[in-house]
């Protein structure tokens, strides 16, 4: 190698002033390359352009400055046209339970083997530098590094989508995305196109009650559903097939934020689920979600009151339960963002052999829609051999040449059949992609099936079926939602579908919107069923009983009791909670024994809206100070009104006094360690209704 240490030694800056980079060469620890061009030579000076003169015209002859102005120039790439702005993370899927009856996949069969994972969870509509919190589904791809190949499931947080047929999906994304004349909302869809073409589109009704949710407001990117949403096909050894749903189910169990909560979040943190994500892993706590599989048959199907093929339809659970077979661990981050989470390319063509598709007329378009993505997103058909999408398997095949093409295939032979080689290539019976032999017939055309024709059974199902609290959520977003929306002919239309969701819904966002008089509800093509209630669709009974995963702030001042703060650190960790201290310096406080307790943040960069539950040991003259401190009063009057558990000594119920927050089960003293572990463990859901106009 020319580049040896000696190249590293600092460059003859001469007396320039400007001349720091030697310094800093001397400075630093350890053995570093010599920083070249992308040609491999050693550069010198990296401060310096090359100029006529000491304040002449840079030269044109500077390769360096050249090489390395339009390398920058060119380093963004088109972003994706949906689901932007991702976190993605690498892991492992094990198998627990095979499903050799039903398939021959060996990621599905193989019980105790880990096939490599890259899984990317995102927002949908925001471009990528968007917020992390907006109201909006989030997407849950995950690329298995099968030993059969890479399997791609590339779903969302919520398992039915907004439309039947992949057509209509250019429409929906440009009705939902920023307005063109305007350039605004940015990752929202309160506004006008957005609702103009759901209200034209009865088929997203069930999904647009998803979205009113909380489950479009997730606490954690750890704390979300994952779902394949679409039936798929399972083959076995014999050819036969089983249809199949998945799912993911976070162990750390379900867990959202108020809407106040989720704007205050994008304010106080854009990056809050990224950075959730990055330190859960980096501090060893790995996010893990058990897979699951509904399965059934053709003849179960038929008996569904609904079509399987038809995206906005799910299966409730109480019809075909889930059976775990697995569990995914996310462990380790990128090394590179760009190189990794930006690059990566899902695409749900991607199945291996064992699994196969449905007739889902939505899944059918997308099959096409991804592959053709990435060809204008990362610029060649080559993308496949970037490393976080090639396959971690043997492959070969004779596909050459193209736009950046890294391999260096040898020998004469590019095609198949040949005579002339004897170890290219070839087709293979064994071990190979079979397709489903599925007889179809019927009349060619562009028809949708009249089994699709019932748009609001389930969305009915689904309101329903929420607790009180879940439903006033939706009838506020809903309200809030069309209250952004300027054309009333829009906000009525919406008003008519809700009548078939449920007449009560419909007149709460009347009322809360101001309207006076009820519009008539659409016609519908079928129907509406009253179908049982499903618990199981409910947010608030996937709470689990834990704070693992969850954050806990203390906030402290000069002259806080140290045992206080200790006895609740303890309680808090003992259960599984990360415990920041807050203070209004990040130096710390002098507490009332003498010593110095550091902070983890400071009071005015670390609201309450960051944590799952505060305690506020303060002393008599620090509540003093803060109560005239409306970032101190905000931090517990947020607390309080985003249904957080608060512990406080008496120097916090002063705060707490000062800042007119109530007294409820939530407000525990902070003597009571364990009571306020119980109610940190949940929200306080009964507080809620007297402290906000729900609509
Ligand atoms: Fe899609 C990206 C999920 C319908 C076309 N989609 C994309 C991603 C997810 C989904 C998670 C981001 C993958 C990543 O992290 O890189 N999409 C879904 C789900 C759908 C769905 C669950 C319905 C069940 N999508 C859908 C349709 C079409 C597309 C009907 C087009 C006909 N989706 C795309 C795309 C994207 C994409 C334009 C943008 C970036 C990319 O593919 O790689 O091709």
């Amino acid at each position: 190698m020319k580049k040896d240490k000696t190249s590293n030694s600092p460059p003859p800056y001469g007396d320039s002033k400007l001349a720091r980079g030697g310094e800093l060469h001397q400075t630093r620890q350890g053995e570093h390359p010599a920083l070249t061009t992308n040609q491999g030579v050693a550069l010198s000076d990296n401060q310096n352009s090359l100029r006529a003169n000491p304040r002449g015209p840079t030269l044109l002859e500077d390769f360096i400055l050249r090489e390395k102005i339009t390398h920058f120039d060119h380093e963004r790439i088109p972003e994706r046209i949906v689901h932007a702005r991702g976190t993605g993370v690498h892991g492992f899927f094990e198998l627990t339970h095979s499903l050799k009856k039903y398939t021959s996949a060996l990621v599905l069969t193989e019980t105790g083997a880990k096939t490599p994972v890259f899984t990317r969870i995102s927002t949908v509509a925001g471009g990528a530098g968007s917020v992390d919190t907006p109201r909006d589904v989030r997407g849950f791809a995950v690329k298995f590094y099968t030993k059969d190949g890479n399997w791609d499931l590339v779903g969302n947080n919520v398992p039915v989508f907004f439309i039947q047929d992949a057509i209509k999906f250019p429409d929906l994304i440009h009705a939902v995305k920023m307005e063109p004349d305007r350039g605004f909302p940015q990752s929202a869809s309160a506004h006008d196109t957005f609702w103009d073409f759901i209200s034209l589109t009865p088929e997203s009704m069930h999904m647009v009650m998803w979205i009113m949710s909380d489950r479009t407001l997730p606490r954690s990117l750890r704390m979300i559903e994952g779902f394949g949403v679409h039936s798929f096909r399972l083959i076995n050894d014999a050819g036969e097939t089983t249809f199949v749903k998945f799912h993911w189910r976070p162990r750390l169990g379900l867990q959202s934020t108020v809407w106040d909560e989720a704007v205050k979040i994008a304010g106080a943190d854009q990056d809050f689920h990224r950075r959730d994500m990055f330190e859960a892993v980096s501090t060893g706590q790995f996010p893990e979600w058990d897979f699951a599989v509904q399965l059934f048959t053709q003849k179960q199907a038929d008996t569904f009151p609904f079509d399987h093929l038809d995206a906005t339809k799910l299966i409730p659970e109480e019809l075909i339960p889930l059976k775990v077979i697995g569990r995914m661990v996310l462990d380790r981050w990128p090394d590179n963002f760009f190189a990794e989470t930006e690059q990566v390319a899902y695409c749900p063509a991607n199945v291996v052999p064992g699994i196969d598709f449905s007739n889902d007329p939505l899944l059918q378009g997308r099959l096409f829609s991804y592959i053709d993505t990435q060809l204008s997103r990362l610029g060649s058909a080559n993308f496949h051999q970037i490393p976080v999408n090639a396959p971690q398997c043997p492959f070969a095949n004779h596909q050459r040449d193209g736009h950046m093409q890294m391999d260096q295939p040898s020998g004469r032979v590019a095609y198949e059949p040949n005579s002339l080689s004897t170890d290219s290539p070839r087709e293979t019976a064994v071990d190979s992609f079979h397709h489903a032999a599925i007889m179809e017939t019927g009349e060619k055309g562009r028809i949708r099936a009249e089994s699709f024709a019932d748009h609001y059974s389930q969305a009915r199902q689904f309101y329903l079926s929420q607790s009180h609290p879940e439903q006033a959520h939706m009838a506020s977003a809903l309200v809030f939602e069309l209250s952004k929306v300027e054309h009333p002919h829009v906000r009525e239309a919406m008003i008519g579908h809700l009548r078939h969701v449920d007449e009560r819904l419909a007149h709460r966002v009347a009322d809360g919107l101001g309207l006076e008089h009820m519009p008539d509800a659409p016609c519908t093509a079928a129907p509406v069923q009253d179908m049982a209630l499903s618990p199981a669709l409910r947010l608030i009974g996937k709470m689990h009983d834990t704070l693992d995963g969850r954050s806990i702030a203390i906030l402290i001042t000069d002259g806080s009791d140290l045992d206080t703060i200790k006895a609740i650190k303890t309680a808090a960790t003992d259960a599984g909670a990360t415990v920041k201290i807050i203070a209004p310096k990040l130096g710390g406080a002098r507490l009332a024994d003498g010593s110095l307790r550091k902070a983890d943040g400071q009071l005015a960069g670390s609201p309450s809206v960051l944590f799952d539950a505060v305690a506020v040991i303060l002393s008599e003259d620090g509540a003093k100070t803060l109560s005239s401190d409306s970032t101190a009063i905000d931090f517990v009057r947020d607390a309080f009104a985003h249904l957080k558990a608060i512990a406080a000594d008496a120097g916090g119920r002063m705060l707490l006094n000062a800042a007119n927050v109530g007294v409820d089960r939530g407000i525990v003293d902070a003597q009571a360690g364990d009571d306020f572990i119980a109610a940190a463990k949940t929200r306080q859901w009964d507080r809620e209704r007297h402290i906000r106009t729900l609509a």
